[in-house]
């Protein structure tokens, strides 16, 4: 009806970091966006290597059987960018934070990108989700109400802010890089790092606080126990995903890859997982507090 339909459409640009231990769900991820696509989307997933192996390149590769796509691989060396922008941020586990450091290593001509995480499944075409307004924030979010309001506070967050989930974000590379909000980010993260607990998060939230965020619409980043067929969009296993509602969704998009099957599906891990978390509750609680029990656990448990 209108000119803009006529146009052609903007190509979707997704942001996405895996190592080889992830590198099934991130496959499983892509499969899912590609399954659910609109006819007239065209999509290219922006792939973070943070030590895939030359079989998980083809497996993508397999994935355009699916569907068609294009894939751009990046492997930044985040040590670079943190030893000019500020002092001693050598306890701020680097590894986990590409996403502060996207607007570094994109292309300049890249003006907004999707990042989300591995553990997610799409439901539904990205185009709303790409098409959110965000010229005026540097980044949109949804609010997860169920953070706990002492680590809220304990990062200097009001009662009433919308603390956000990170998993998935629309990120405005060109605000981002105007603002110089990397560098930014790494002060807050070089001032709060003693009370960090969700790195990339905390430090984002921190940021928002000062400045704003949007929110992202209704259904685009949802915990399995809260699915609405229809209205859920993106599903985020976050958290012991062993014991997660609606596996069934996520195996079924990993069914459609070239791995098949998630590591998390294999008998012997869940039996082996199950010995090691029984065993690391019991000796961290009695031998550590309760900030460093919660590192130990996340060995063992996938975020
Ligand atoms: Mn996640």
């Amino acid at each position: 009806m209108t000119q803009n339909e006529e146009k052609p459409r903007e190509t979707i640009e997704v942001l996405l970091v895996s190592d080889a231990n992830y590198s099934a769900f991130l496959a499983t991820t892509i499969a899912s966006i590609l399954k659910n696509a609109e006819s007239e989307d065209s999509l290219r997933f922006h792939i973070v290597d943070a030590g895939l192996k030359e079989s998980d390149y083809k497996a993508i590769e397999e994935l355009k059987n699916l569907r068609s796509f294009e894939v751009v691989y990046y492997t930044p060396d985040l040590h670079e960018y943190t030893k000019y922008l500020c002092g001693d941020i050598s306890t701020f586990p680097i590894v986990v934070n590409h996403r502060l450091f996207a607007p570094n290593f994109l292309p300049e001509t890249l003006g907004k990108i999707i990042y989300m995480d591995v553990d997610v499944v799409v439901l539904s075409s990205l185009r709303e989700l790409w098409e959110t307004p965000i010229d005026e924030s540097f980044v949109a979010a949804a609010p997860d109400l169920k953070m706990r309001p002492s680590h809220r506070k304990a990062i200097g967050l009001t009662e009433e802010f919308p603390y956000f989930n990170s998993g998935v974000l629309l990120m405005n590379l060109k605000k981002w890089r105007e603002d110089k909000i990397t560098e930014k980010l790494l002060k807050i993260a070089d001032e709060i790092k003693k009370n960090i607990d969700f790195p990339d998060q905390d430090v984002l939230n921190v940021y928002a606080f000062h400045n704003g965020f949007q929110k992202l619409p209704e259904g685009w980043n949802v915990h399995p126990r809260d699915y609405v067929e229809d209205k859920t969009h993106l599903l985020h296993y976050m958290g012991t995903r062993q014991r997660c509602p609606r596996l069934d969704i996520l195996y079924g998009y990993a069914a459609l890859t070239p791995y098949r099957r998630l590591p998390m599906q294999s008998r012997w891990r869940q039996i082996n997982l199950g010995i090691k978390r029984a065993i690391c509750n019991t000796l961290c609680f009695f031998l550590f507090p309760r900030k460093i029990r919660r590192a130990i656990r996340r060995q063992f448990v996938l975020r």
